[in-house]
């Protein structure tokens, strides 16, 4: 972070950060998603089936999913800085000229739509063509469309967080908070699946916690689990289920990025055993275990799984 002072006023403009702190590449991208994830935001009321018969656009009405892939894909694409962009929602990346390749969760925690439970949107940047392993992610965001959207983001040097503000007819993204770091003390634990499908360590590691004091907080969407434990320390844990010990989350889209960004943060990710950002998919959608968070509790966490206790 080069201009404190700015920050200090607290009304660095993304664009402007980006100027500063990201490499040209990374920033038209990151640009590209904060300006597509006020499209997104702004489409959930009419996308989501919320209000069935009004259609702003007059087109066809696409679920939500579906939607936010094509507003962010055409974002991404459109830059000139993509080589590809993959998601879930698209049996084949597409593909553009650029250098960086992009995998991104457009929607995550669709299920959530229907209750108003917060979403959100991962994004990872990476310098390698994909499938590849979260080592050669050069920068990973994710955005909230809770209370307020917000855009958190790393390109390696740190985690920062932005806000979108109304500015006239448009919003804008402003800084936040710079250097976000877990807190010593954990204190949430957020883990998906249901307690009699998980494996036996992980129910012993829940009880432990439980035992320490710490509160269950679980919403149902990665990125909203995991930005509390960002924000309070403890565990985000999609885990090894005993039917299905690869877990649910894609490495790719969602628990590599997450990772990398959670370790810019001073926590750490296990898939059980190793690194997530070690695990070298060999497919689009390939899952893995995912267990991120502050680093000594995942640590002990990854000891008792590796062992099988
Ligand atoms: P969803 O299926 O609603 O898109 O990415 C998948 C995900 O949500 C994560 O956001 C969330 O953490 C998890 O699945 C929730 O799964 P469970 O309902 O099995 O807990």
């Amino acid at each position: 972070m080069s201009d404190s002072r700015a920050v200090q006023r607290g009304r660095l403009k993304l664009e402007e950060f980006l100027r500063l702190n990201a490499p040209e590449d990374l920033a038209v991208l990151t640009t590209a998603v904060a300006k597509a994830s006020i499209i997104v935001w702004d489409g959930i009321p009419f996308r989501s089936g919320l209000l069935k018969e009004v259609n702003p656009s007059g087109d066809t009405q696409k679920a939500i999913d579906v939607y936010s892939n094509d507003v962010y894909a055409d974002a991404l694409t459109s830059t000139g800085y993509a080589a590809e962009v993959a998601s879930e929602e698209m049996e084949e990346p597409t593909r553009a000229k650029g250098e960086v390749s992009v995998a991104m969760d457009p929607l995550d925690g669709s299920s959530n739509v229907e209750t108003n439970n917060p979403l959100g949107s991962i994004f990872g940047f990476y310098r390698k063509p994909l499938p590849t392993s979260g080592r050669n992610l050069a920068g990973a965001l994710y955005v909230t469309y809770g209370n307020v959207i917000t855009l958190t983001l790393t390109f390696g040097k740190g985690v920062h967080r932005f806000v979108a503000l109304r500015e006239g007819a448009n919003m804008a993204f402003e800084l936040l908070e710079v250097n976000l770091k877990l807190p010593d003390k954990p204190e949430v634990y957020g883990v998906g699946g249901s307690r009699r499908e998980w494996i036996p360590p992980v129910r012993s590691f829940v009880d432990s916690m439980e035992d320490r004091g710490m509160k269950e907080r679980y919403c149902g969407t990665f990125v909203g689990d995991y930005n509390q434990v960002l924000a309070r320390g403890g565990v985000f844990a999609y885990p090894a289920l005993v039917k299905k010990p690869q877990g649910k989350l894609r490495v790719l889209y969602e628990t590599a990025p997450m990772s990398f960004l959670n370790e810019q943060a001073g926590g750490y990710g296990s898939d059980g055993s190793r690194d997530i950002l070690d695990i070298a998919p060999t497919g689009l959608a390939e899952t893995s275990p995912a267990y991120i968070g502050s680093a000594p509790l995942v640590k002990e966490l990854e000891k008792l799984v590796s062992a099988g206790d």
